[in-house]
């Protein structure tokens, strides 16, 4: 009985020990890409999921999609796998439709509790769309955008968005159109928005398949196609 209560003494020390040690919080900084499928309205990437609206479930040629209304659909991911990475790859697989609201911001990773974020934006006219994207830290921010960047709306696209450390660039599928320097710092936890900018304006029509996180820059070929 000694001996029994000697190891429960031993294990319960051993594990208290182990609480006390400090951890390495990988959702903080993932070393490999994380990549959500866009595929249902109840958990996007293993994280709770609020929606907003009627988003809608759609099956396409390439597999299921959300389809957002450009009214007011959206949903709102409780994670930001971006999260202390000091450079990275964001990308997204998305239809942008015809005679949407003129901005919309789509993509929008939100730091908790400031105004740090990343975000992958449309600018809308018509049958016609071109890419904005925009970072902000508290070293600077930067937006990338040219309305002679022109494509066309309801076909599918991938759009990336990358900082190596000191260059921001921006890709529609897998073609660079845009960079700018930019002094960049990283982003503490926080959300994620999907087809709406966080505080629910600028909203998105069309539909979204995929989101990819990675923590490092990726090389052109390396990226997303539609
Ligand atoms: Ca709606």
């Amino acid at each position: 009985m000694k001996t029994l209560g000697l190891l429960i003494v031993l294990f319960c020390t051993a594990f208290l020990c182990s609480c006390g040690l400090p951890r390495t919080d990988k959702a903080l900084t993932p070393t490999s890409s994380i990549f959500w499928d866009v595929d249902n309205l109840d958990s996007i990437g293993g994280s709770s999921t609020r929606v907003l609206d009627r988003p809608c479930l759609i099956e396409t040629d390439r597999g299921k999609a959300v389809e957002f209304d450009g009214i007011d659909d959206g949903l709102i991911v409780d994670a930001l796998p971006l999260a202390g990475a000091v450079k990275f790859t964001l990308e997204i697989i998305f239809r942008p439709d015809a005679d949407g609201p003129a901005e919309q911001r789509f993509l929008h990773l939100q730091e908790n509790g400031s105004e740090n974020r990343i975000l992958i934006e449309t600018r809308v006219r018509g049958d016609k769309w071109y890419l904005d994207t925009y970072i902000r830290s508290p070293h600077g921010n930067l937006a990338l955008f040219d309305p002679n960047n022109n494509h066309t709306t309801g076909r599918w696209y991938s759009a990336a968005l990358t900082y190596d450390g000191g260059t921001m660039r921006h890709y529609v599928n897998g073609i660079e159109e845009m960079s700018g320097k930019l002094a960049f710092s990283p982003l503490g936890t926080g959300k994620t928005s999907i087809g709406v900018r966080m505080n629910r304006v600028y909203w998105f029509k069309g539909a979204i398949r995929k989101v990819k996180f990675t923590p490092h820059v990726l090389d052109s070929k390396q990226l997303l196609r539609p």
